[in-house]
């Protein structure tokens, strides 16, 4: 077959390994998935269909991503009406409507205080993105020394080479070296002494925020730029902040000059059942980093949101015509745009993070449920988010979770792992009976993993 008659559903793989073997897969144990595949060709609201013709109910989104489920019609029908009006426009010194619409859009849901928006086209451009504002917001205002990033230890902010060094999970790192300099971290809140099987947020660990004191003690208020933070934190497996501790850091960031980072790619839209994290927490940032639910991941689409303090002060002091020399060929992108408006109405008009909100007490009986399970040491929830960990198989780390991950899939249900925890994150439409089934299948899987 020729490349050109080749499309995406289409597409007979598995007969000849070799098939599979050009793609490089990102964050994939390519030799093991490669031997095994695992291809998904059809989406619909909480269904995946595999290859074999399978259903496969949706227990993450995606990866946290999927918010509204999957193929809306509405969303198929912007992107549709989109990419057959206006396919492209500049981003640099042109311009389009559905960007300027949108980034409208955003602020008002957002605090008042969170007002312009920088488009970007993944969370990790975004990470980086908020990294670099950060960093010309200092340089704006004469305090060029102020340049020093602090992350957290388990913290996740993509992959690019800034949200990588401010990132706190090891593996992601090993095989890079230092990446940037002038990067200090946090450390994280999870303790199973004091806070297993918590049910929203724990009691124990603001004292865990009063480091940042430590950090500005040692590098000096006048050298640190920005702490940058994910509220929740997901992809390490589910932290909940402790009750108090993200309210300490606001005050500590304000006292000191330092912006205060949320990165809110998995907690937005939402997950927590609010709109966002910091309308949940009652904790206002000044920059929040956006991506994933923003599209309901059905054109990729990241986006920053900064105060109109730093808005203001990068644009009014700046020597030069363009204020910020920073962009992507894709920032903005029309069919995005079109995609992320759908999806905000979509929302909307079916009041899916309310929906959220409602389903937790469900949701938290459901997953607590599992704490008998073999291998489970801890449960934590919060909004349609869960982590259960699993304590780890000796010799072999991580093994335990991927097979009940292997064995939940193949009895029609999808997970997702990370370390030993076993992460959930379904789309917001779930029902209960299909929460049911999740935690079910999760329930009966766990008993047959050594
Ligand atoms: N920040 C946060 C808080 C994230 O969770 C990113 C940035 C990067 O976004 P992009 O779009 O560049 O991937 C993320 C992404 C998982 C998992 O299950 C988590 C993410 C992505 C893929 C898998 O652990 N988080
Ligand atoms: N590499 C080269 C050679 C380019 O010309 C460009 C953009 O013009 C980029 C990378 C950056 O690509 P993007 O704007 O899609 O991030």
């Amino acid at each position: 077959m020729s490349p050109s008659a080749i499309s995406s559903a289409d597409v007979q793989l598995g007969t000849n390994p070799n098939d599979l073997e050009p793609h490089w897969m990102p964050f994939t144990g390519n030799r093991q998935f490669k031997a095994a595949p695992r291809l998904l060709v059809k989406a619909k609201d909480m269904h995946y269909t595999n290859a074999d013709g399978k259903q496969i109910l949706d227990g993450t989104a995606g990866l946290w991503c999927v918010n509204a489920g999957h193929s809306r019609q509405p969303i198929i029908e912007a992107v549709q009406k989109q990419v057959a009006t206006l396919d492209y426009a500049p981003g640099f010194q042109m311009g389009h409507p559905l960007s300027f619409a949108l980034a409208a859009r955003l602020a008002s849901m957002l605090p008042e205080t969170l007002d312009h928006v920088f488009f970007t086209n993944s969370g990790s451009e975004a990470a980086d993105t908020a990294l670099k504002i950060a960093l010309a917001y200092h340089h704006s205002t004469g305090q060029s020394s102020k340049k020093i990033l602090i992350g957290r230890s388990r913290g996740y902010h993509g992959v690019g080479f800034g949200g990588l060094s401010v990132g706190g999970m090891a593996p992601n790192k090993k095989q890079f070296g230092n990446l940037l300099g002038n990067v200090d971290h946090l450390p994280h809140t999870h303790s199973l002494e004091h806070n297993a099987f918590s049910r929203g947020q724990p009691e124990w660990g603001a004292v865990r925020a009063a480091e940042l004191e430590e950090l500005v003690a040692l590098h000096g208020a006048d050298n640190i730029a920005a702490v940058i933070v994910e509220p929740m934190a997901g992809s390490t497996g589910v932290l909940i902040p402790p009750v108090g501790y993200l309210e300490r850091l606001r005050d500590i960031c304000h006292k000191n000059n330092i912006l205060l980072i949320f990165d809110e790619v998995i907690t937005g839209f939402g997950r927590l059942g609010a709109s966002f994290a910091c309308e949940r927490f009652g904790v206002t940032p000044d920059i929040v980093t956006l991506a994933k639910g923003l599209t309901n991941a059905t054109i990729p689409m990241g986006a920053v949101v900064t105060s109109h303090e730093i808005y203001d002060t990068v644009i009014q002091n700046a020597a030069q015509e363009i204020e910020l020399f920073h962009g992507y060929t894709y920032s903005g992108h029309p069919v995005a745009c079109a995609a992320a408006l759908a999806t905000l109405d979509l929302y909307k008009e079916e009041e899916l993070f309310q929906r959220a909100a409602d389903l937790e007490g469900y949701w938290e009986e459901g997953v607590h449920s599992l704490k008998d399970c073999r291998n489970v040491i801890d449960i934590r929830n919060m909004g349609l988010v869960a982590g259960i960990e699993l304590e780890p198989r000796e010799g072999s780390p991580t093994a335990r979770a991927f097979e009940t991950f292997l064995k939940c899939y193949e009895d029609g249900v999808l997970l997702r792992t990370t370390g030993d925890t076993i992460a959930l994150s379904p789309p917001l439409i779930i029902e209960q009976h299909q929460i049911d089934q999740l935690i079910s299948t999760i329930n009966k899987q766990l008993e047959t993993v050594e």
